[in-house]
C-alpha cells in the first residue's frame, strides 16, 4: 500500500493547531469497502437492540451509534485498523517513533433524529496519563454542516485537559463557557468529501453538528498511542483492558504497533 505524502509544513501545522483535514486519504473504492462494513456492524447491532428492547441512553444514542473495538470482532476491521498508510501519517503528525492502537470506532449519526456532538475534548476521558494520542476521523460519507461535520478550536490542545463533559446531556457549548478569553477563538469547520480525514490531538476541542439531511453520516476513527504515553487507572468505555499496571507504557497485543521508523 503506498505512503500517504505528509510533509514538513503538515506536521508544524498539525503540532501548532491540534487538527489537520487531509484530503484523498482512502480511494473511493476503499471507502465504499469501509462504508459497507459499518452498515453490516450497525445492522447486527440494530437486531441485538431490538432484541433487548428500549435504552436507557437515549441522550447518548443520539448523539451517534458508537461501535467501538470493531477490530477485534470483525477481520475487515482488523486490517483496517493496521492500515500503515493511516498509521503511518499518525507516527508523522506526531514526530513519534512509532504508535500503537488505542482503539477504533465506527460513528454514525442517524438521518433527522440526531444531536450535536458537544464540545469536549477526548483526552479527558481516556487512561493515559500524557497527552498526545489522536485520532484519525475518517469520512465515509461527504460531510457538511448539514449532516454533521467535525470543527475544530485551533490550538486548544495547548490549553490542558479541561473538564469532561456528559456527552449525552450537556449543551453543546458548556465548555466553551469556561475558556480562558484568549482560547475564544473562531472554530473551524471542515467539510470534506468521503475519504478525506482529519487528525486531532486528545486534548484539542472538537464538535459536529446534527445530522439534518435524510441519509446517515457515517466515519470511521482510529485513535492511536504515540510512544512514550504511559497508563493510569480510569474508568474509560472499552473498559480496563490489556492488565496493564498503572505508569507502564501501553503494551501488548491488545494494543498493536501499526507504525514504526
Ligand atoms: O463524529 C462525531 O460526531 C464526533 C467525533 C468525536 O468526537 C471524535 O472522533 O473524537
Amino acid at each position: 500500500m503506498q505512503k500517504y505524502p505528509i510533509t514538513e509544513e503538515q506536521v508544524a501545522y498539525y503540532q501548532e493547531n491540534g487538527f489537520i483535514r487531509l484530503d484523498n486519504v482512502l480511494t473511493p473504492e476503499e471507502v465504499r469497502r469501509v462504508r459497507d462494513a459499518v452498515d453490516r456492524a450497525a445492522e447486527e447491532v440494530r437486531q441485538k437492540q431490538l432484541n433487548l428492547g428500549p435504552r436507557s441512553d437515549e441522550g447518548y444514542t443520539k448523539v451517534f451509534l458508537q461501535m467501538v473495538n470493531l477490530w477485534e470482532r470483525h477481520s475487515f476491521f482488523e486490517e483496517y485498523a493496521h492500515t500503515t498508510k493511516i498509521g503511518e501519517i499518525a507516527r508523522r503528525l506526531t514526530r513519534s517513533r512509532s504508535v500503537r492502537l488505542w482503539h477504533d470506532q465506527a460513528l454514525i449519526k442517524y438521518p433527522k433524529d440526531s444531536k450535536e456532538t458537544a464540545w469536549h475534548q477526548d483526552k479527558v476521558y481516556w487512561p493515559m496519563n500524557q497527552g498526545g494520542a489522536l485520532s484519525c476521523w475518517m469520512a465515509l460519507d461527504d460531510v457538511s454542516v448539514a449532516n454533521g461535520c467535525m470543527s475544530f478550536i485551533p490550538r486548544s490542545h495547548k490549553l490542558g485537559p479541561l473538564e469532561a463533559v456528559d456527552l449525552g446531556n450537556a449543551a453543546p457549548g458548556s465548555i466553551l463557557e469556561v475558556l480562558p478569553p484568549a482560547a475564544r477563538v473562531k472554530p473551524v469547520t471542515v467539510e470534506m468529501p468521503a475519504g478525506s480525514c482529519t487528525f486531532h490531538d486528545g486534548l484539542t476541542l472538537h464538535y459536529a453538528g446534527a445530522n439534518t439531511t435524510d441519509a446517515p453520516r457515517r466515519a470511521m476513527v482510529t485513535i492511536y498511542i504515540p510512544e512514550g504515553i504511559t497508563y493510569k487507572s480510569h474508568p474509560h468505555l472499552v473498559g480496563d483492558r490489556g492488565n496493564l499496571v498503572p505508569g507502564e507504557e501501553f503494551h501488548g497485543p491488545l494494543f498493536p504497533v501499526i507504525a514504526r521508523e
